[in-house]
């Protein structure tokens, strides 16, 4: 095997001469940090192309991709039925500035699944989706102060980026250079998990708090569960002051079932931000609530949001293709029980020593006796054993997020004989990682 370990079997040779290009082009010779495997080291594999539940990298090597583009992939990579889609519309147009049908189905499809979504509107990154929300908030309310909670990620706005999760986690950042402090002042950060310090917030400055924004599973500081009652106490806390309730779905939306975490849980939000899975893979974003917080945005109401490519053609009818695949609740069992039997798995082999926490299909693992409560205790993981088996279990051919601060993304490609490669592989990485081999 030529190049560094971690190829099974074709050697690096190609992604390490492709990477050396990038980093002549690209600050960290990447289009997004995480990419850069800088929590676990080691050359970026570049893609040459994936089919349902694997990838192939330029060498030729084969993996089972638990990455899924972040989540945004729920069908399997190169679904026909996606494919199919994109083509036909990219045969009349790839964009016109202009409403085009596209959009008015994949909307109908969003608001019947999510009964809180009465108003939406697409963007082109969940990030401008929940910088829309935070905007959106902000002017219904007319206050301008923002709840959010440590270790979970909303994108890379400036009053969003701090002890932020996912990129900003990985690579040990407090926040971001750049990001002035009038731009933060008014972002308060709580522990997720502990509604008690949310309840103090807006005790001392409740009538400033415009909204509460959560993701209601946090799958940016690696999976961490809501305990019973938090996401209700948010909803009461909320409620009781006259702030928003903001559920950032843009991993969860069309993940945990047809209707998200709102449907999972029965907790109604006043706005919800969606991405990913909504695009088929495609550039998308979205943020949608109550008909009567949507009528203030523009031109309707008077807070402005924009964009050239909002309801891309392309992206609307991925989406579409997407969602039509998804319509039923039989697939999101039949992923739960693949991703519950990984997670299971992975604390068997652990003994003792690691934890899997999971929520429907959404799951990680931590170098943890037990599930991490908040960021700070995913924090107390072991980074050093974290690497090890991210590469012990791409030597055998499992892709894993290159960070332990990320969800593992199953897929409905994903069948049992990928959750026995991946334990097969796990049942040797895992003991090795802890040995620190
Ligand atoms: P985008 O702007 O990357 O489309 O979405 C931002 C965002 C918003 N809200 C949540 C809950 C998110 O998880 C994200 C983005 N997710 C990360 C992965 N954890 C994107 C990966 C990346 O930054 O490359």
């Amino acid at each position: 095997m030529s190049g560094e370990p971690g190829s099974p079997g074709r050697g690096t040779a190609g992604s390490a001469a492709l990477f050396a290009r990038a980093r002549s082009l690209f600050p960290g010779g990447v289009n997004s940090p995480v990419r850069a495997w800088g929590a676990v080291g080691g050359t970026p594999r570049f893609v040459a192309r994936g089919a349902g539940a694997r990838v192939w990298d330029v060498d030729g090597n084969e993996y089972v991709d638990f990455v899924a583009s972040w989540g945004a992939i729920l069908l399997g990579h190169a679904d026909p039925s996606i494919d199919a889609a994109i083509r036909t519309a990219a045969a009349m147009g790839t964009s016109f500035g202009a409403p085009t049908p596209g959009e008015v189905r994949l909307g109908e499809r969003i608001r019947d699944a999510m009964p809180s979504v009465e108003r939406l509107r697409f963007t082109s990154s969940g990030t401008e989706a929940v910088m829309s929300a935070v905007r959106l908030a902000r002017a219904f309310t007319g206050r301008s102060r923002i709840v959010r909670f440590a270790g979970c990620y909303h994108g890379h706005s400036d009053a969003l980026l701090t002890q932020s999760g996912s990129g900003v986690a990985t690579l040990g950042l407090p926040g971001s250079a750049g990001v002035p402090a009038a731009a933060t002042a008014d972002t308060a950060v709580a522990p997720y998990n502990d509604a008690d310090a949310v309840a103090d917030l807006f005790r001392r400055a409740g009538a400033q708090i415009a909204a509460i924004l959560v993701e209601p599973v946090a799958a940016n500081m690696g999976v961490v569960v809501p305990r019973d009652g938090f996401l209700e106490s948010l909803r009461e806390i909320a409620h009781r002051h006259g702030s928003l309730l903001i559920f950032d779905e843009v991993i969860t939306g069309f993940r945990l079932g047809p209707g998200g975490a709102e449907g999972r849980f029965g907790i109604r939000p006043d706005l919800t931000c969606l991405g990913k899975i909504i695009g088929g893979g495609l550039p998308v974003g979205a943020f949608g609530g109550r008909a009567e917080i949507m009528a203030r945005v523009a031109p309707e109401g008077p807070m402005y949001q924009a964009g050239t490519l909002s309801g891309n053609p392309l992206a609307m009818a991925a989406g579409e293709a997407a969602l039509a695949a998804l319509a039923g609740t039989e697939v999101y069992e039949a992923l739960e029980a693949r991703a519950a039997r990984l997670a299971a798995g992975l604390v068997e082999i652990g003994e003792g020593r690691v934890s899997a926490p999971r929520e429907g299909a959404l799951l990680s693992l931590f170098f943890t006796p037990s599930p991490p409560a908040d960021y700070d205790e995913a924090r107390t993981g072991d980074p050093a054993a974290f690497a090890r088996f991210f590469h012990a279990m791409l030597e055998r051919g499992i892709w894993l997020p290159p960070s332990p601060f990320e969800a593992w993304f199953l897929t409905l490609a994903h069948g049992e004989a990928e959750i026995d490669a991946a334990l097969a592989a796990a049942r040797e990485a895992i003991p090795a990682s802890l040995d620190g081999t």
